[in-house]
């Protein structure tokens, strides 16, 4: 029993922010990162269409308000939002048995077969948050945009996804610079079910917490270079498994089209490595497997500086301090 001590006092990382000790705490971690909102950013193609921004305030809304705890509210999804949806699910489909990894094309179907996915509607987050839980533990939480990286990459931690609602504007099917619920719903959710790359999402947000400023840009880095754009090797053959690009059809194939860099993944290079966010990506990094990635990212976090070694407990989600080290 010695080794273990639960504080109930706020802890701070080294930069004097609290870090969330219990799953509760999470709706602490809703600062929004301003880029690329309708309402600011005249390059985004929803900026001249009000009725988008006004349906964009409605459902950021959700999230404002939503607690832990909370089901979900439902969206009503419009006609038009539907269309979207329906032409880039059709698109994606004709792309994954070629351009996606096993793991992603396997949660594809099951949840097609649980009735939760049809290119004819847009799942709900509740729905979709249950199935997760049954799956891998995982859960979703709305979020109203683009979060801080502390605050995204602490949820993992608790294996929470924080998850836009809103769907991208009807203009842009192709890509979208900001996340929305297609690229959560068919990008994120697929492989957040699946138990190894959920550890493997884990790993990467405990190891975030209490971490400084300078390490947050280092491992939201490696998360851009895994989770997001990441591609693997299966027998001989180059896949994608990054969210960002399982839910874009046009960097799809531009991902695997001999086109753009590709490098071995090693965390300490994946890590410092530059990168944009707002086209597509000059250079990617292949990984052998999830269990080497979470692997390689459990050893380069022991080189992450901070305050308290943490233990995530699983029975209570919350996160014990190790005394002993
Ligand atoms: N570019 C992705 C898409 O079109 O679905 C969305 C994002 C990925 C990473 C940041 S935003
Ligand atoms: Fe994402």
């Amino acid at each position: 029993f010695s080794d273990v001590v639960i504080l109930n006092a706020e802890l701070k990382s080294s930069e004097n922010i609290s870090i969330p000790m219990t799953i509760w705490d999470l709706d602490k971690c809703n600062h929004l990162n301003i880029k690329y909102e309708p309402d600011i950013d005249s390059r985004h193609p929803g900026f001249s269409d009000m009725d988008y921004r006004k349906r964009r305030q409605e459902i950021a809304d959700i999230a404002f308000t939503f607690k832990h705890g909370d089901r979900i509210p439902k969206v009503n999804y419009t006609s038009d939002e539907v269309k979207t949806w329906n032409l880039i699910y059709r698109e994606l489909a004709d792309l994954y048995p070629t351009h996606a990894c096993k793991q992603h094309i396997e949660a594809m179907k099951n949840l097609e077969k649980n009735g939760i996915y049809s290119p004819d509607f847009i799942p709900q987050l509740e729905d979709v948050s249950n199935f997760l839980k049954k799956r891998s533990g995982f859960q979703l939480r709305p979020v109203a945009g683009l979060l801080s990286a502390r605050d995204f990459l602490a949820s993992l931690a608790f294996r929470v996804f924080q998850c836009t609602q809103y769907i991208r504007h009807s203009s842009s099917p192709l890509h979208s610079p900001e996340p929305d619920c297609v690229h959560e719903l068919l990008g994120h959710v697929p492989l957040l079910s699946n138990p190894g790359f959920a550890e493997f999402s884990q790993v990467v947000g405990i190891s975030s917490l209490g971490a400084s400023d300078e390490d947050i840009i280092k491992l939201s880095t490696l998360y851009w270079f895994t989770i997001e754009f990441g591609l693997c090797r299966e027998n001989n053959a180059l896949k994608a498994y990054g969210a960002g690009l399982l839910s874009a059809f046009g960097e799809l194939k531009h991902a695997l089209s001999g086109v753009p860099q590709l490098k071995e993944f090693e965390p300490y290079t994946a890590s410092v490595q530059e990168y944009q966010d707002e086209d597509y990506q000059p250079l990617y990094f292949i990984a052998q497997s999830f269990e080497q990635v979470r692997h390689q990212i459990k050893i380069f976090s022991k080189t992450i500086k901070r305050p308290y070694k943490l233990r995530y407990d699983p029975y209570t989600q919350s996160l014990q301090i190790v005394d002993n080290m």
